[in-house]
């Protein structure tokens, strides 16, 4: 309640927070959560918790009166449409030079996402983490990550036979006849449940086609695992629908933590403030850093180093398609959740999931979403005038992301005689450059904080999220970021508490 003192005040719910909250109510201590976006545990008048992806509505975007779908334009026609403004799941959060797409809700990120769960190859290591003993994390907490988020495989015999992969399967055959590695990617989607949406013995969500708006079956997302362990304990409480707004010393110790409560409209409800012993960010890369860099700039937290804001990156995100031939249909029914990808990262510095199109009708289309090795790093800054924290990323920073993707594209095209796709990112637009879903760096570790995310300059403030990590994880980052916050709190525990 408003007022109340805590041991601890996690900001997010997203991995980071929700590895934190566990380990922390595990050890005995008493965690209390905030969270922006709603909890997402309740019906709509159709039944359903979420929206489907090909039907957005009022619960589908963060406080927009249009939605922004990361596909603007299909055939030549914009698909964008209005909608009633609402702190809906997904925030397409406009940075200047980039869309950062976001999860809002009780589970962060991973009520929207694809769920697919990689750990970086051993010897990438080096480079996405440079000050983390890689043998601990391959060896401990990789596993700790996976297991706690209940990640598992395909059945590779299921792959070839079902309908719904038969776009993963186009995508295989390309990239083996150029040459290239295709490897399957682990997901935390419920497989078994998803060979019965097959069979039809249950209703369906990624056969269905759900994604990004959330998925109403299936996915293993934060509140089904992490989550709902962590409330098991008795010791974790959450907050939806409140925003925090400052974090500042407290006369008597500790921190006094600021938040608007939200009205689903966006407006606010009520002013509250608790204080805390010990304050954990965990708001995301964009959260995070947005929060850090104001209450820096400010006079709140004026201690924190200059490394604050510095080091954000894409994960080298960009988006393509191609047009298959007529005798390459990539089907009408398309399982929402990707579970293969074309490993060109050490040759051409890039890892392309081979993503579905689920339109419900036949497109001929092959759709990638590569993750590729762009060295561009931008910086968060102050903006008083306007009030507002700016970033200085520019778009034509993804030309290399753009070239690393064609080590790939060029080669498939000019060995299956077939063209790029320009037609879904606008009017003659091949590359979707305009956009990231993953965005990571803004408090790096061992630079903002030390080497187990404490902030530097206030004892008892740590960084646990995405945030922590220097730009790019060589492959989709949950997995890195969780396994990062399981060996940081641990170490939290141990010697802090
Ligand atoms: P995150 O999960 O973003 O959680 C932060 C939480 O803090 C959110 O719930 C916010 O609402 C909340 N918050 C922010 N500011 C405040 C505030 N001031 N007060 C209170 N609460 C606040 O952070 N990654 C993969 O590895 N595999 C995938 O398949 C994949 N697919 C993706 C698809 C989409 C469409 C998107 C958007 C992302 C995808 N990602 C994927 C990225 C992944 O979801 C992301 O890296 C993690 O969610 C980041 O985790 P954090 O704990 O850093």
């Amino acid at each position: 309640g408003d007022g109340a003192r805590v041991p601890v005040l996690v900001i997010g719910t997203g991995y980071g927070g929700s590895v934190a909250a566990l380990r922390l109510a595990q050890a005995g201590v008493d965690v209390h959560m905030i969270e922006m976006g709603m909890a997402w545990d309740t019906p709509g008048s159709d039944g359903k918790i979420f929206a489907h992806t090909t039907n957005p509505d009022y619960r589908s975007y963060w406080l927009r009166t249009k939605t922004k779908a990361p596909l603007s334009n299909f055939l030549g026609f914009p698909i964008d449409k209005n909608v009633p403004r609402y702190t809906g799941i997904l925030d397409a959060e406009e940075m200047g030079g980039i869309i950062v797409y976001q999860g809002r809700g009780v589970g962060g990120g991973s009520l929207v996402n694809g769920g697919m769960a990689v750990t970086p190859k051993r010897q990438n290591f080096g480079a996405v983490l440079p000050s983390v003993d890689a043998a601990e994390m391959y060896d401990t907490y990789y596993p700790r990550a996976n297991a706690g988020l209940g990640v598992g495989l395909i059945d590779p015999a299921w792959f070839d036979s079902v309908d719904c992969y038969q776009y993963a399967r186009v995508g295989r055959k390309h990239a083996q006849r150029s040459g290239f590695p295709f490897v399957f990617v682990p997901d935390v989607y419920d497989w078994d449940y998803m060979k019965q949406e097959a069979a039809g013995t249950v209703p369906k969500s990624a056969v269905g086609g759900e994604i990004l708006y959330g998925n109403n079956y299936g996915k293993k997302s934060l509140q089904l695992t992490y989550l709902a362990q962590a409330k098991a304990t008795g010791r974790v409480n959450i907050s939806a629908l409140h925003q925090v707004t400052s974090v500042a010393p407290a006369a008597g110790g500790g921190y006094t933590v600021a938040m608007n409560q939200l009205n689903t409209d966006g407006s606010v409800a009520a002013v509250k403030s608790v204080t805390a012993d010990r304050v954990f960010f965990a708001a995301g890369s964009v959260g995070t850093s947005k929060l850090l860099v104001r209450l820096k700039a400010t006079g709140v937290l004026p201690a924190l180093n200059d490394e604050v804001g510095k080091g954000w990156g894409d994960n080298g995100n960009v988006m393509c398609g191609r047009a298959n031939h007529l005798w390459d249909p990539t089907g009408k029914v398309q399982a929402s959740i990707p579970c293969g990808g074309i490993d060109n990262w050490e040759a051409g510095g890039a890892f392309a999931e081979v993503a579905p199109l689920p339109t419900g009708i036949e497109t001929y289309a092959s759709f990638y979403l590569s993750i590729t090795r762009n060295p561009h790093r931008a910086e968060f800054s102050w903006n008083a005038a306007a009030g507002k924290v700016d970033l200085n990323w520019q778009t034509a920073w993804k030309q290399p992301s753009i070239d690393m993707a064609k080590s790939i594209f060029d080669k498939i095209n000019k060995k299956e005689g077939t063209i790029y796709r320009s037609d879904l990112f606008g009017l003659n637009k091949i590359w979707g450059d305009h956009l990231t879903y993953h965005p990571l760096g803004g408090a790096v570790l061992n630079k903002a904080t030390d080497n187990y995310g404490r902030l530097h300059g206030y004892s008892g403030l740590y960084v646990i999220d995405g945030a922590l990590i220097p730009g790019n994880t060589s492959v989709n980052p949950f997995v890195t970021i969780t396994a990062l916050a399981e060996r940081n709190i641990e170490k939290i525990i141990a010697t802090d508490l």
